[in-house]
Parts: C-alpha cells; structure tokens; sequence
C-alpha cells in the first residue's frame, strides 16, 4: 500500500507525511471529541498536563474512550506505513491525544520511548514508529511538528535540549494529514504562538518483540475486546504469538 517513492522517503528521511488522508468529517469529529475528552479529564485527578503552565495535555488509552478511535487506528495507508517499518505484526505502544494549548512552548526534539534507554549504538533498523494526526492545519505559528530529517541515522547521539539544529524542519499540512515519524528521528512539538489550539493524535506502534507503552489488554474493556476486529486484536497484543494459543 505504500508506493516505492514513500518508502524511500521513510528510509532515507526518516518521516513521510501523508496529506490529507482522512476525511474531513471524521477529522472534525475526532477533533470535537479530542477536545471533549481532554475538558472532562481536566475535571478530574487523572489528566495529564504538561510543559509550562500547563499548556499542554494528553488522553491516555483512546482505544477505551470511543469506537471512532478503534476505527481510526486501523486506518490501512497509516498502518501500511507502520507494517513497512515495524514488520506486518508490530503492535500499537499507546494512541493519546496531544493538545497544544496557546501559549504552549517548544517541548524540545527527542526520539521516542524507549530508544533514548537503549545502550548505544542503537538499531540502525526502525524499532518503533509514531503517527502524528493533525486534526488541525499544522503551521509555523500553531506548533507544527519539528523533525530533523536523517536524523534517525544518528545512532550514537541524542538531540541536545536548548539547541537550534540547522536542518531541523517544521512539517506543515492541511488538517486530516497524518505524519509518519520512525521513532529515532529527532522530533518534537513546536511553539504555539496562535490564540487556539492546537489538537493532534499520536498512534504510537512498536515491534512485536518491545513491551509497548500502555497495557492495552489490562485497561481496554471486555466490550472493546469483544467487538474488536482481527486486526485491532492484533494490534492490541490478543495474538502476538498465534500458533501457540491452542
Ligand atoms: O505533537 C507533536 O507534534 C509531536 C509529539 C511527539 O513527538 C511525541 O510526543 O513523541
């Protein structure tokens, strides 16, 4: 599903934006329920807010807060993109809303969990892969996502925080884009210099053989499971050994 030029750019870039490819009306509703989602977790002691004065804000564990998100991570030109780098049976590590809210700062680049851990050199082949959905346009102003492209060949170093690279790029796109980021790339959200804010998804996947993230099958519910496709059962970690569950 990915054409050989997409493939390219994932090897030799280390990101591959793939412009506008939900539907404007699914976009607007993930978006309205991104938002609502984050208004109510405000309401308890469970929400996550983070970077200064608490400008930012993820939703953990999407997959148990709505069947629009159990659709949207089995979204097959994203998940194509992750079997290409992560093998046809990686599993998801965690799917979260990020909400920039205005005023949030630059969160700095880094590469994704758990590969700052890993003694170096680190694998020069991709270990886990983000997707970034943009529920909103993605520009300069608003915190388009920073990336410094072939950085994800840089397997002895990490980004240093505070420091200006100079290839370091914003990706810009139109609302229902969806980047793809091999997780070693140098990355991060930018500042939000806009009087809105600014709402994203991340569908984060990870090899089969990594522990991921959340522990989908202890927190996603016994109706999600139930109802859940082979894929998202899959996804989830149901069969991640398929011939010895008899
Ligand atoms: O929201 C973004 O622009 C990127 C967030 C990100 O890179 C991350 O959380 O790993």
């Amino acid at each position: 599903m990915l054409t050989q030029s997409e493939k390219n750019q994932l090897d030799t870039e280390g990101f591959l934006l793939l412009e506008s490819l939900i539907p404007p009306d699914t976009t607007a509703e993930l978006r309205e329920r991104a938002l609502s989602l984050a208004a109510a977790e405000q309401q308890t002691d469970k929400s996550h807010i983070y970077l200064a004065n608490g400008s930012a804000q993820r939703v953990w564990n999407l997959i148990n807060k709505g069947k629009i998100f159990e659709e949207a991570i089995q979204q097959p030109k994203m998940l194509a993109a992750m079997a290409y780098l992560l093998g046809s049976d990686c599993t998801l590590s965690s799917f979260t809303v990020n909400v920039l809210y205005p005023g949030a700062p630059d969160a700095g680049l880094h590469i994704d969990y758990p590969l700052s851990a890993l003694p170096t050199p680190r694998p020069s082949f991709p270990m886990v892969a983000n997707s970034v959905w943009f529920l909103d346009d993605w520009t300069l102003e608003n915190g388009a996502t920073s990336c410094v492209p072939r950085s994800h060949r840089r397997l002895e170093t990490l980004p240093e925080s505070g420091v200006e690279y100079a290839d370091e790029l914003q990706i810009c796109g139109p609302r229902g884009s969806v980047l793809i980021v091999n997780g070693a790339i140098w990355h991060g959200s930018s500042e939000n210099k806009t009087n809105a804010p600014r709402v994203g998804l991340l569908g984060f996947f990870c090899r089969s053989i990594l522990k991921p993230q959340q522990a989908h099958l202890k927190l996603v519910s016994d109706d999600v499971i139930s109802r859940a496709t082979p894929t998202l059962k899959r996804l989830l970690g149901l069969d991640s050994l398929p011939n010895m569950n008899a």
